[in-house]
């Protein structure tokens, strides 16, 4: 993975690369580039493979348990990570390798975009994966209190498994040659598939109130009050707690992104970045600074210091993207685009394209980015202090210990203990839902396209 990502970067800090993160053709890359990327995608196979015995030897060795729960959402990860990467490794290798070394004279531009989409949402699952990990597992505990239910954990994770592939047509609703019935059905799919998360944001709330009525909450919604927003002493609880109510809106409004109409109004515009900043940008994000702050500090014995500043990080993180996405949404609702210099053409007085009312929207994306930086310039305060302090002399002999939480409802049901039916189910549903849509592109008279670069309206090379 190593190798591979040296590689894609070097090329990108080469400039041979500029295909933004989707690497869309007809944009075209130098070929180590590719290469580099088939080289991490196969790397990245190597860890779930490694893990597979030591599953096997645990359950041999405790017939009858439960595997624990955050060894389910792992597994469940790597497993959607497995399906979702064989066929953009098969894009890579197949189509953009033989044709970025001059050896195919184009791409078949609609089948790429289908095979990066098939593999760019579970994409998306496999960041927030881990992070439920965490809520599920973590949250409850940090809160004071107990996981409310253990089913509606596993369920979720077996859930994303089934769902997570079989959607990604809708990032092309807009795309030519994929006919509007199955858009409209991996539509519907994209809708179903919020159940999981509807489910994990009713679970963690009653595990949330459980934690609170224990601290002395009580009332309808005043028990809300009783949580440890900002105890310096619990500094990680407010990290997954802020994630959670920025995700609340990254969730509603990647409802209004699959449903099939209204995403013709936002799609492509600044609301979309407003969207992945509340998902990705929000509960993901936060997850990852507050876990290796929890792991860095835990496991090298030291102590973590500043740690009011360590509470402050994560709710001026969050003021910083619900800022900076409120400016991004209101400008994508009137029309402001994604992926444009702005400030070239669209905020500039002098250019006949000017749009005087983009300017409240865009300079609202500036504040919030700039709150965004500062809080985490004060995170690395925090790291770089605890870091450089001296070891824990009271935790030098106790072993390392994640903060898991018990469970208040310990349900035994065995429809969500196995893998092996969600998979086969997994694997048939993608069957189902892009053998049409793949063999109508295929059936397609597409013409190849030759290469671009970004600074060009000429093909770099013509069809031959
Ligand atoms: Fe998305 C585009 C639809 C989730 C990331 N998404 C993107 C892109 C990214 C991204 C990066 O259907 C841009 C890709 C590009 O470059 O073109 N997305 C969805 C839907 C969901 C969703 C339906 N997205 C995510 C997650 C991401 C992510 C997660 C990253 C990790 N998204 C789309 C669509 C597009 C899209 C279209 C294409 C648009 C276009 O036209 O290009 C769902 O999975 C969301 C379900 C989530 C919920 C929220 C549950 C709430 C919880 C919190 C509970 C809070 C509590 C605390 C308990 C329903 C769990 C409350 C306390 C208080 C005090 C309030």
């Amino acid at each position: 993975m190593l190798l591979g990502a040296v590689m894609a970067a070097a090329m990108i800090y080469a400039g041979q690369a500029t295909v933004l993160y989707t690497f869309y053709p007809p944009l075209k890359a130098h070929p180590v580039f590719y290469l580099g990327l088939a080289i991490f995608i196969v790397g990245s196979w190597v860890a779930l493979f490694t893990w597979i015995p030591v599953y096997r030897r645990w359950r041999k060795n405790n017939p009858g348990k439960k595997t624990p729960l955050a060894v389910v959402g792992i597994f469940a990860t790597f497993i959607v990570w497995q399906i979702a990467t064989l066929p953009v490794a098969f894009e890579v290798l197949v189509l953009l390798v033989p044709w970025s070394l001059g050896w195919t004279p184009g791409v078949n531009v609609v089948l790429s975009r289908t095979l990066f989409w098939f593999f760019g949402h579970p994409l998306v699952y496999f960041w927030l994966m881990p992070i439920y990990v965490l809520y599920y597992t973590m949250l409850p505990r940090l809160a004071g209190g107990k996981l409310f239910s253990d089913f509606a954990g596993r369920f979720t994770f077996m859930s994303l498994i089934l769902l997570s592939c079989p959607l990604g047509l809708h990032h092309q609703f807009a795309d030519p040659g994929i006919s509007s019935t199955w858009k409209g059905i991996q539509g519907v799919l994209t809708l179903i598939i919020v159940i999981p998360s509807l489910l994990t944001a009713f679970t963690l709330a009653a595990s949330l109130e459980f934690a609170a009525r224990r601290r002395g909450g009580t009332g309808l919604f005043a028990w809300w009050r009783k949580l440890p927003y900002f105890e310096s002493e619990n500094w990680f609880f407010p990290y997954l707690f802020c994630g959670l109510v920025i995700f609340l809106f990254g969730g509603i409004t990647g409802i209004v992104n699959a449903s099939y109409n209204m995403n013709n109004v936002v799609h492509n515009t600044a609301w979309i970045p407003a969207h992945f900043h509340l998902t990705v940008g929000g509960p993901i994000f936060l997850g990852i600074l507050g876990m290796s702050l929890y792991l860095i500090a835990g496991l090298l014995k030291k102590p973590v210091l500043s740690r009011s500043l360590a509470v402050g990080v994560p709710y001026l993180w969050m003021g910083g993207t619900f800022i900076f996405s409120g400016g991004l949404f209101l400008g994508g609702l009137r029309g402001e685009p994604r992926r444009t210099n702005l400030g070239l053409t669209y905020l500039n007085p002098a250019s006949p394209s000017y749009r005087p009312d983009w300017w409240i929207s865009t300079h609202l994306g500036l504040l919030g980015g700039l709150i965004m930086g500062l809080a985490i310039l004060l995170y690395f305060v925090v790291l770089i202090r605890s870091l450089a302090g001296a070891k824990d002399a009271a935790s030098e002999h106790v072993p390392f210990s994640i903060p898991l939480s018990e469970t208040y409802h310990d349900e035994n049901i065995p429809a969500v203990q196995n893998f092996t039916p969600w998979v086969t189910a997994a694997v048939l549903l993608i069957v189902l839902a892009y053998y049409s849509p793949i063999s109508d592109i295929l059936k397609s008279k597409f013409k190849p396209a030759p290469g671009y670069k970004p600074d060009s309206p000429v093909a770099v090379e013509s069809v031959r």
